[in-house]
């Protein structure tokens, strides 16, 4: 390699590797096509140092003509185990994934959900502080989104 090409070389490499850096630091969920998401009410859902057994809700105005399909896009701040927190949908527990688990960092999940839980008009997705392992101080709901597809 003469000197011209591997200034080159060089180069190339370190423009690749920003930009990915890049990509992985601007990497966010978006609505694709035919996808429509619809936020809560009453965000942020925070339950650090309150009573185990505590819920708080958020409510959604939904309009499901023509959907196909249905989901829930979560994300949560330190769930440290999935017994610390539970997620009802109209009233129906929802399970959430191990991928939400996590210890004081934020994590994103799309849960898919059963079309027939959800209904016309005003929809409820409680959670609840269901137990607090290793004595953790609580958890926090930062982004609620129903998504819609049509
Ligand atoms: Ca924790
Ligand atoms: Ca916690």
């Amino acid at each position: 390699m003469n000197k011209i090409s591997k200034v080159l070389f060089i180069t190339v490499i370190s423009v690749s590797a920003i930009i990915m850096l890049y990509a992985c630091g601007s990497k966010e969920i978006k609505p694709q096509k035919g996808e429509t998401f619809i936020e809560g009410s009453n965000l942020p859902l925070d339950f650090f140092y309150q009573d185990v057994g505590t819920e708080h809700s958020s409510t959604f105005n939904l309009s499901l003509e023509g959907v196909t399909s249905t989901a829930v896009l979560v994300k949560a701040f330190d769930i440290d185990d999935l017994t610390e927190a539970k997620m009802y949908v109209n009233g129906t527990e929802v399970a959430l994934p191990q991928g939400v688990v996590a210890d004081t960092e934020d994590k994103g999940v799309i849960i898919e959900i059963d079309m027939g839980l959800l209904k016309e008009g005003e929809n409820v997705i409680a959670f609840k502080f269901a137990d607090n392992p290793r004595n953790t101080a609580g958890f926090r709901i930062d982004v609620l989104f129903i998504i819609i597809r049509q």
